[in-house]
Protein backbone atom coordinates (compact mmCIF):
# COMPACT_ATOMS: atom_id res chain seq x y z
CA UNK A 1 0.00 0.00 0.00
CA UNK A 2 1.22 3.54 -0.36
CA UNK A 3 -0.07 5.35 2.35
CA UNK A 4 0.51 8.95 3.59
CA UNK A 5 1.07 9.81 7.27
CA UNK A 6 0.46 13.16 9.16
CA UNK A 7 1.47 13.71 12.39
CA UNK A 8 3.20 16.51 15.16
CA UNK A 9 6.97 15.96 14.22
CA UNK A 10 7.89 16.34 18.01
CA UNK A 11 8.46 14.39 20.76
CA UNK A 12 5.10 13.97 22.08
CA UNK A 13 3.35 11.03 22.02
CA UNK A 14 1.58 11.21 18.87
CA UNK A 15 4.33 11.73 17.06
CA UNK A 16 6.17 9.23 18.24
CA UNK A 17 3.58 6.57 17.54
CA UNK A 18 3.19 8.23 14.08
CA UNK A 19 6.58 7.89 12.93
CA UNK A 20 7.04 3.83 14.94
CA UNK A 21 3.91 3.03 12.71
CA UNK A 22 5.06 4.92 9.31
CA UNK A 23 8.65 2.41 10.14
CA UNK A 24 7.20 -0.59 10.69
CA UNK A 25 4.49 -0.41 7.87
CA UNK A 26 7.84 0.33 5.80
CA UNK A 27 9.58 -2.64 7.04
CA UNK A 28 6.53 -4.63 5.86
CA UNK A 29 7.12 -3.54 2.43
CA UNK A 30 4.77 -0.48 2.08
CA UNK A 31 5.78 3.10 0.67
CA UNK A 32 4.93 5.70 3.29
CA UNK A 33 5.32 9.20 2.38
CA UNK A 34 5.30 11.41 6.09
CA UNK A 35 3.92 15.03 5.27
CA UNK A 36 4.72 17.19 8.20
CA UNK A 37 6.40 20.41 8.80
CA UNK A 38 9.69 19.28 9.87
CA UNK A 39 11.26 15.74 10.51
CA UNK A 40 9.40 13.81 12.53
CA UNK A 41 12.57 13.09 15.18
CA UNK A 42 11.98 9.54 15.51
CA UNK A 43 12.58 8.90 11.97
CA UNK A 44 16.22 7.80 12.19
CA UNK A 45 18.08 6.10 9.28
CA UNK A 46 17.56 6.10 5.41
CA UNK A 47 14.73 3.44 4.35
CA UNK A 48 14.22 2.83 0.95
CA UNK A 49 10.34 3.09 1.39
CA UNK A 50 9.95 6.03 3.54
CA UNK A 51 9.74 9.29 2.32
CA UNK A 52 10.08 12.73 3.72
CA UNK A 53 7.33 16.21 2.30
CA UNK A 54 7.90 18.74 4.37
CA UNK A 55 5.02 21.53 4.37
CA UNK A 56 6.33 25.15 3.77
CA UNK A 57 4.17 27.35 4.81
CA UNK A 58 5.32 30.67 2.96
CA UNK A 59 4.44 34.11 5.16
CA UNK A 60 3.41 37.23 3.69
CA UNK A 61 3.44 40.69 5.84
CA UNK A 62 -0.37 40.10 6.11
CA UNK A 63 -0.23 36.71 7.75
CA UNK A 64 0.03 37.46 11.41
CA UNK A 65 -1.27 34.16 11.53
CA UNK A 66 0.70 31.81 8.43
CA UNK A 67 -2.11 29.47 7.31
CA UNK A 68 -0.79 25.88 7.96
CA UNK A 69 -3.68 23.90 7.57
CA UNK A 70 -3.93 25.32 3.98
CA UNK A 71 -0.82 24.14 3.17
CA UNK A 72 -1.20 20.73 4.83
CA UNK A 73 -4.05 20.38 2.61
CA UNK A 74 -2.31 21.62 -0.61
CA UNK A 75 0.47 19.60 0.21
CA UNK A 76 -1.47 16.33 0.61
CA UNK A 77 -3.33 16.98 -2.79
CA UNK A 78 0.00 17.16 -4.41
CA UNK A 79 1.58 14.34 -2.72
CA UNK A 80 -1.24 12.04 -3.14
CA UNK A 81 -1.20 13.32 -6.94
CA UNK A 82 2.62 12.29 -7.21
CA UNK A 83 2.83 9.32 -5.32
CA UNK A 84 -0.35 7.52 -6.41
CA UNK A 85 -1.06 7.11 -2.57
CA UNK A 86 -3.78 4.74 -1.52
CA UNK A 87 -4.78 6.53 2.10
CA UNK A 88 -4.00 9.04 4.33
CA UNK A 89 -3.66 8.28 7.86
CA UNK A 90 -3.96 11.36 10.22
CA UNK A 91 -2.41 11.60 13.55
CA UNK A 92 -3.73 14.05 15.75
CA UNK A 93 -7.50 15.66 14.87
CA UNK A 94 -6.31 19.38 14.98
CA UNK A 95 -5.77 20.63 12.29
CA UNK A 96 -4.83 17.10 10.52
CA UNK A 97 -8.05 15.68 10.30
CA UNK A 98 -9.91 19.11 8.78
CA UNK A 99 -6.76 19.11 5.89
CA UNK A 100 -7.30 15.80 5.01
CA UNK A 101 -11.17 16.04 4.49
CA UNK A 102 -10.45 19.70 2.66
CA UNK A 103 -7.60 17.43 0.39
CA UNK A 104 -10.08 14.90 -0.29
CA UNK A 105 -12.73 16.99 -1.24
CA UNK A 106 -9.99 18.64 -3.58
CA UNK A 107 -9.65 15.33 -5.26
CA UNK A 108 -12.84 14.58 -5.98
CA UNK A 109 -13.51 17.80 -7.01
CA UNK A 110 -10.81 17.77 -10.02
CA UNK A 111 -9.81 14.97 -10.10
CA UNK A 112 -12.55 12.74 -9.68
CA UNK A 113 -11.04 10.45 -7.04
CA UNK A 114 -11.98 9.41 -3.88
CA UNK A 115 -8.96 9.16 -1.63
CA UNK A 116 -9.80 8.00 2.37
CA UNK A 117 -8.47 9.27 5.01
CA UNK A 118 -8.90 7.66 8.60
CA UNK A 119 -7.94 9.52 11.85
CA UNK A 120 -6.49 8.13 15.27
CA UNK A 121 -7.43 10.54 17.97
CA UNK A 122 -4.52 10.64 20.85
CA UNK A 123 -6.05 12.70 23.68
CA UNK A 124 -5.50 15.98 24.01
CA UNK A 125 -6.94 17.04 20.36
CA UNK A 126 -10.42 15.93 22.21
CA UNK A 127 -9.89 16.38 25.84
CA UNK A 128 -8.42 20.02 25.83
CA UNK A 129 -8.42 21.29 22.60
CA UNK A 130 -11.31 19.78 20.99
CA UNK A 131 -13.52 21.04 23.94
CA UNK A 132 -12.49 24.55 23.25
CA UNK A 133 -15.66 26.16 21.79
CA UNK A 134 -12.98 27.59 18.98
CA UNK A 135 -12.22 24.50 17.91
CA UNK A 136 -14.94 22.44 18.28
CA UNK A 137 -17.58 22.72 15.44
CA UNK A 138 -13.97 21.84 13.50
CA UNK A 139 -13.13 19.12 15.39
CA UNK A 140 -16.41 17.43 15.58
CA UNK A 141 -17.43 17.33 11.59
CA UNK A 142 -13.65 16.95 10.38
CA UNK A 143 -13.67 13.38 12.77
CA UNK A 144 -16.96 12.51 11.29
CA UNK A 145 -16.25 12.84 7.94
CA UNK A 146 -13.32 10.60 8.45
CA UNK A 147 -13.48 7.42 6.38
CA UNK A 148 -12.58 5.42 9.73
CA UNK A 149 -11.87 7.06 13.55
CA UNK A 150 -9.32 5.31 15.59
CA UNK A 151 -8.61 6.26 19.33
CA UNK A 152 -5.72 4.80 21.03
CA UNK A 153 -7.62 3.61 24.23
CA UNK A 154 -10.93 2.31 25.57
CA UNK A 155 -11.06 5.71 27.74
CA UNK A 156 -10.74 7.76 24.93
CA UNK A 157 -13.20 6.30 22.59
CA UNK A 158 -15.48 7.04 25.76
CA UNK A 159 -14.40 10.54 26.07
CA UNK A 160 -14.53 11.48 22.31
CA UNK A 161 -18.17 9.57 21.97
CA UNK A 162 -19.26 12.14 25.45
CA UNK A 163 -17.63 14.81 23.97
CA UNK A 164 -19.02 14.96 20.30
CA UNK A 165 -21.69 13.14 18.44
CA UNK A 166 -20.11 10.72 16.81
CA UNK A 167 -21.66 9.21 13.95
CA UNK A 168 -19.84 6.51 13.15
CA UNK A 169 -17.71 4.07 14.69
CA UNK A 170 -14.51 4.81 16.95
CA UNK A 171 -12.35 1.78 17.26
CA UNK A 172 -9.92 0.82 19.55
CA UNK A 173 -6.19 0.28 18.28
CA UNK A 174 -4.31 0.29 21.62
CA UNK A 175 -0.78 2.18 21.16
CA UNK A 176 2.65 -0.09 20.57
CA UNK A 177 6.25 -0.46 21.61
CA UNK A 178 8.82 -2.18 19.61
CA UNK A 179 9.85 -4.12 22.41
CA UNK A 180 13.26 -5.03 21.34
CA UNK A 181 14.28 -2.26 20.95
CA UNK A 182 13.98 -1.53 24.40
CA UNK A 183 15.68 -4.36 25.25
CA UNK A 184 19.42 -2.34 26.08
CA UNK A 185 21.83 -3.81 28.62
CA UNK A 186 22.69 -0.41 31.08
CA UNK A 187 25.71 1.21 29.82
CA UNK A 188 27.77 1.56 32.89
CA UNK A 189 29.71 4.57 32.46
CA UNK A 190 26.40 6.17 31.88
CA UNK A 191 24.88 5.05 35.25
CA UNK A 192 27.78 5.62 37.10
CA UNK A 193 27.49 9.49 35.98
CA UNK A 194 24.33 9.56 37.31
CA UNK A 195 24.08 7.77 40.05
CA UNK A 196 28.31 7.09 41.44
CA UNK A 197 27.16 6.35 45.27
CA UNK A 198 24.24 3.06 43.11
CA UNK A 199 22.10 5.06 44.03
CA UNK A 200 18.35 4.38 43.06
CA UNK A 201 17.25 5.67 39.08
CA UNK A 202 13.62 7.61 39.41
CA UNK A 203 13.13 9.00 36.02
CA UNK A 204 10.37 10.95 34.28
CA UNK A 205 9.67 12.11 30.31
CA UNK A 206 7.20 14.45 29.02
CA UNK A 207 6.77 17.47 27.54
CA UNK A 208 6.66 19.23 31.08
CA UNK A 209 3.00 20.86 30.32
CA UNK A 210 1.00 21.30 32.77
CA UNK A 211 -0.97 18.44 32.41
CA UNK A 212 1.53 16.25 33.37
CA UNK A 213 2.03 17.57 37.27
CA UNK A 214 5.87 17.71 37.19
CA UNK A 215 5.60 19.48 40.63
CA UNK A 216 4.08 15.90 41.94
CA UNK A 217 7.10 14.20 40.17
CA UNK A 218 9.79 16.68 42.19
CA UNK A 219 7.35 15.91 45.49
CA UNK A 220 7.20 12.44 45.24
CA UNK A 221 11.05 12.59 44.65
CA UNK A 222 12.16 14.35 47.58
CA UNK A 223 9.55 11.72 49.69
CA UNK A 224 11.45 9.20 47.97
CA UNK A 225 15.01 11.01 48.76
CA UNK A 226 14.11 11.42 52.14
CA UNK A 227 14.08 7.51 52.88
CA UNK A 228 17.23 6.12 50.67
CA UNK A 229 19.46 6.82 48.41
CA UNK A 230 18.18 7.95 44.80
CA UNK A 231 18.67 10.27 41.42
CA UNK A 232 15.64 11.80 39.57
CA UNK A 233 16.54 12.56 35.63
CA UNK A 234 13.67 14.99 33.99
CA UNK A 235 13.68 14.23 30.53
CA UNK A 236 11.78 16.70 28.18
CA UNK A 237 11.14 20.20 28.17
CA UNK A 238 8.06 22.42 28.28
CA UNK A 239 6.16 25.16 29.72
CA UNK A 240 6.73 23.98 33.61
CA UNK A 241 10.01 23.42 33.28
CA UNK A 242 11.35 26.35 35.08
CA UNK A 243 8.88 25.80 38.00
CA UNK A 244 10.39 22.26 38.43
CA UNK A 245 13.84 23.38 38.82
CA UNK A 246 12.70 26.20 41.08
CA UNK A 247 11.24 23.82 43.02
CA UNK A 248 14.32 21.35 43.13
CA UNK A 249 16.07 24.46 44.55
CA UNK A 250 13.23 24.55 47.44
CA UNK A 251 13.29 20.93 47.91
CA UNK A 252 17.00 20.64 48.97
CA UNK A 253 17.73 17.74 46.69
CA UNK A 254 18.94 20.12 43.64
CA UNK A 255 22.25 17.79 43.71
CA UNK A 256 20.13 14.55 43.01
CA UNK A 257 18.01 15.86 40.33
CA UNK A 258 19.30 16.06 36.51
CA UNK A 259 17.56 18.29 33.90
CA UNK A 260 18.64 16.79 30.65
CA UNK A 261 16.33 18.19 28.17
CA UNK A 262 14.95 16.25 25.40
CA UNK A 263 16.23 13.02 24.35
CA UNK A 264 15.90 10.73 21.43
CA UNK A 265 17.66 7.55 22.92
CA UNK A 266 15.29 6.53 25.75
CA UNK A 267 16.52 3.45 25.26
CA UNK A 268 19.63 3.81 26.84
CA UNK A 269 17.98 6.21 29.24
CA UNK A 270 15.32 3.19 30.48
CA UNK A 271 18.27 0.90 30.66
CA UNK A 272 19.86 2.46 33.55
CA UNK A 273 16.36 3.75 35.52
CA UNK A 274 14.84 1.65 38.22
CA UNK A 275 11.51 3.57 38.48
CA UNK A 276 9.36 5.70 36.29
CA UNK A 277 7.04 8.44 37.55
CA UNK A 278 3.89 9.47 35.29
CA UNK A 279 1.30 11.65 37.73
CA UNK A 280 -0.11 13.44 34.71
CA UNK A 281 -3.27 14.83 35.39
CA UNK A 282 -4.70 13.03 32.43
CA UNK A 283 -3.20 10.91 29.55
CA UNK A 284 -5.25 8.90 27.05
CA UNK A 285 -2.86 6.38 27.37
CA UNK A 286 0.34 7.36 28.87
CA UNK A 287 3.14 5.42 25.66
CA UNK A 288 6.24 6.71 27.63
CA UNK A 289 4.71 4.51 30.68
CA UNK A 290 4.59 1.82 27.96
CA UNK A 291 7.96 2.38 26.47
CA UNK A 292 9.29 2.46 30.20
CA UNK A 293 7.39 -1.04 31.13
CA UNK A 294 8.92 -2.86 28.21
CA UNK A 295 12.44 -1.77 29.41
CA UNK A 296 11.41 -3.64 32.67
CA UNK A 297 11.08 -0.60 34.43
CA UNK A 298 8.18 -0.29 36.92
CA UNK A 299 5.88 2.41 36.56
CA UNK A 300 4.02 4.91 39.71
CA UNK A 301 1.39 6.80 37.99
CA UNK A 302 -1.89 8.12 38.22
CA UNK A 303 -5.08 6.10 38.05
CA UNK A 304 -6.39 8.35 35.14
CA UNK A 305 -7.71 7.72 31.40
CA UNK A 306 -6.13 4.69 29.37
CA UNK A 307 -3.21 3.96 31.81
CA UNK A 308 -5.16 1.32 34.20
CA UNK A 309 -5.86 -0.21 30.43
CA UNK A 310 -2.23 -0.72 31.19
CA UNK A 311 -0.61 -0.46 34.32
CA UNK A 312 -1.53 -3.33 36.63
CA UNK A 313 -1.92 -2.48 40.31
CA UNK A 314 0.08 -3.74 42.71
CA UNK A 315 2.01 -6.16 39.58
CA UNK A 316 3.54 -3.62 37.12
CA UNK A 317 3.64 -0.44 39.13
CA UNK A 318 1.08 1.08 41.47
CA UNK A 319 -1.56 4.23 40.49
CA UNK A 320 -2.61 6.64 42.90
CA UNK A 321 -4.89 9.49 42.56
CA UNK A 322 -4.44 12.57 41.04
CA UNK A 323 -2.08 14.89 43.42
CA UNK A 324 -1.72 11.54 45.86
CA UNK A 325 1.80 12.46 46.83
CA UNK A 326 2.15 10.64 49.77
CA UNK A 327 0.90 7.36 48.62
CA UNK A 328 2.86 7.47 44.89
CA UNK A 329 5.83 8.51 46.89
CA UNK A 330 4.81 5.77 50.22
CA UNK A 331 4.60 3.00 47.16
CA UNK A 332 7.74 4.28 45.21
CA UNK A 333 10.00 3.57 48.28
CA UNK A 334 8.23 0.29 49.33
CA UNK A 335 9.54 -1.04 45.76
CA UNK A 336 12.88 0.63 45.65
CA UNK A 337 13.78 -0.48 49.42
CA UNK A 338 12.56 -4.10 48.15
CA UNK A 339 14.86 -6.09 45.85
CA UNK A 340 12.97 -9.22 45.22
CA UNK A 341 9.32 -6.80 45.06
CA UNK A 342 11.66 -4.47 42.21
CA UNK A 343 12.86 -7.43 39.90
CA UNK A 344 9.29 -9.03 40.56
CA UNK A 345 7.69 -5.99 39.15
CA UNK A 346 10.43 -5.47 36.59
CA UNK A 347 9.75 -8.75 34.71
CA UNK A 348 6.05 -9.21 35.01
CA UNK A 349 6.31 -4.81 33.49
CA UNK A 350 8.07 -6.70 30.63
CA UNK A 351 5.33 -8.88 30.53
CA UNK A 352 2.20 -6.75 30.07
CA UNK A 353 4.60 -4.08 27.63
CA UNK A 354 4.58 -7.73 25.49
CA UNK A 355 0.73 -7.29 24.67
CA UNK A 356 1.33 -3.69 23.42
CA UNK A 357 4.22 -4.93 21.02
CA UNK A 358 4.54 -3.59 17.59
CA UNK A 359 4.08 -6.90 15.89
CA UNK A 360 0.75 -7.46 17.49
CA UNK A 361 -0.58 -4.07 16.94
CA UNK A 362 0.67 -2.81 13.35
CA UNK A 363 -1.42 -5.59 11.76
CA UNK A 364 -4.54 -4.08 13.50
CA UNK A 365 -4.12 -0.81 11.47
CA UNK A 366 -3.56 -2.61 8.06
CA UNK A 367 -6.33 -4.63 8.28
CA UNK A 368 -8.54 -1.50 8.52
CA UNK A 369 -6.62 -0.04 6.08
CA UNK A 370 -7.43 -2.89 3.75
CA UNK A 371 -11.50 -1.60 4.18
CA UNK A 372 -10.54 1.18 2.04
CA UNK A 373 -8.78 0.26 -0.85
O1 LIG B 1 0.85 14.10 26.34
C1 LIG B 1 0.89 15.03 25.54
O2 LIG B 1 0.62 16.19 25.81
C2 LIG B 1 1.30 14.73 24.13
C3 LIG B 1 0.23 14.02 23.39
C4 LIG B 1 0.53 13.98 21.92
O3 LIG B 1 -0.43 14.04 21.18
O4 LIG B 1 1.63 13.90 21.48
O5 LIG B 1 0.09 12.73 23.96
C5 LIG B 1 -1.14 12.08 23.82
O6 LIG B 1 -0.95 11.04 22.87
C6 LIG B 1 -0.06 10.01 23.29
C7 LIG B 1 0.10 9.01 22.15
O7 LIG B 1 -1.11 8.45 21.79
C8 LIG B 1 -0.59 9.34 24.56
O8 LIG B 1 0.29 8.33 24.98
C9 LIG B 1 -0.71 10.41 25.67
O9 LIG B 1 -1.30 9.81 26.80
C10 LIG B 1 -1.60 11.54 25.18
N1 LIG B 1 -1.56 12.63 26.17
C11 LIG B 1 -2.64 12.97 26.85
O10 LIG B 1 -3.72 12.42 26.75
C12 LIG B 1 -2.42 14.07 27.83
Amino acid sequence: MRIGIVCYPTFGGSGVLATELGKALADKGHFVHFVTYREPVRLGGFNANIFYHEVRVPTYPLFDYPPYESALASTLVDVTLNNNLDLLHVHYAIPHASSAYLAQKILEKTEGRKIPFITTLHGTDITLVGKDKTYGPVVAFSINESDAITAVSENLREETLKTFSIEKPVHVIHNFVDVKRFQRKPIDAFRQVIAPGNEKILLHASNFRKIKRVEDVVRIFAEVRRALPAKLLMVGDGPERHMAETLCRETGYCDDIRFVGKQEQMEDILAISDLFILPSEYESFGLSALEAMAAGVPVISTDVGGLPEIVIQGETGFMGKVGDVEGMSGHAINILTNEPLLKEMSAKAKAQAKKFDIHQIVPQYEALYEKFI
